[in-house]
């Protein structure tokens, strides 16, 4: 059984989305974010970051890559492109976006706005990041700008959950200003997935 190291709106959300989309047997570990984690964990995950996927001597802890795992092991799916298939270089380009270019650098924001210094929540390195994140955010905005319901491959994939899930980061760090109205409607027809319901439940 696959197993998911869970807190409510860390990344690990993509996962559970994933799964439920799927139709994929899991089970949820839930994890305490603010707590110290046991060495159980920490062994998995030196790193002591969420996600981490088990799967039987398969450890991830990278929430793309178990996306892109899941979907290529425990396929097929629809929700994954396929290098053959017209959509394949969009999928990819919106995969990566939601981490690598949109939710990775929001962790100093994250960091700072949470666990910083009074005196340094809105320093200059948080008003950067999310000027860059509101400049990325464009890319979808653009590409969203045709009436398009989904990134690519005109149907509802991977790279959505990894978009979709760091729109919603954004808005919990109450950045709604930031966000385009195609963006958010965009999330609005996300979110309201039965599958996107279920694993906010989870
Ligand atoms: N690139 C990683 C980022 C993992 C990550 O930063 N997770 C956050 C929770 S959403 C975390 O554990 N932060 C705690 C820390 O960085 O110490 C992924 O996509 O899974």
């Amino acid at each position: 059984m696959i197993k998911v190291y869970h807190a409510g709106r860390s990344r690990s959300l993509r996962v559970v989305w994933m799964a439920e989309e799927m139709g994929l047997p899991y089970e949820v570990a839930a994890v305490d974010f603010r707590a110290p984690r046991p060495p159980e964990f920490l062994a998995l995950n030196p790193a002591n970051t969420l996600p981490v996927m088990v799967d039987g001597p398969v450890v991830l802890t990278e929430s793309l890559a178990i996306l892109q795992y899941l979907g290529d092991r425990h396929g097929p799916t629809e929700l994954v492109v396929r290098p053959d298939e017209p959509g394949y270089p969009e999928y990819l380009q919106f995969l990566m976006l939601g981490e690598a270019g949109l939710a990775a650098p929001m962790n100093a924001v994250i960091g700072t706005r949470f666990f910083g210094p009074e005196d340094q929540k809105d320093n200059w390195t948080v008003g950067m990041v999310i000027e860059g994140f509101a400049r990325r955010l464009k890319l979808v905005e653009r590409r969203l700008e045709d009436g398009r319901r989904f990134l690519a491959a005109d149907r509802f994939t991977a790279a959505d959950i990894s978009v979709g899930y760091t729109i919603g980061l954004a808005e919990a760090l109450e950045l709604h200003d930031k966000i385009p109205d195609a963006v958010r409607f965009y999330r609005e027809r996300l979110v309201a997935r039965p599958a996107f319901q279920r694993a906010a439940a989870a």
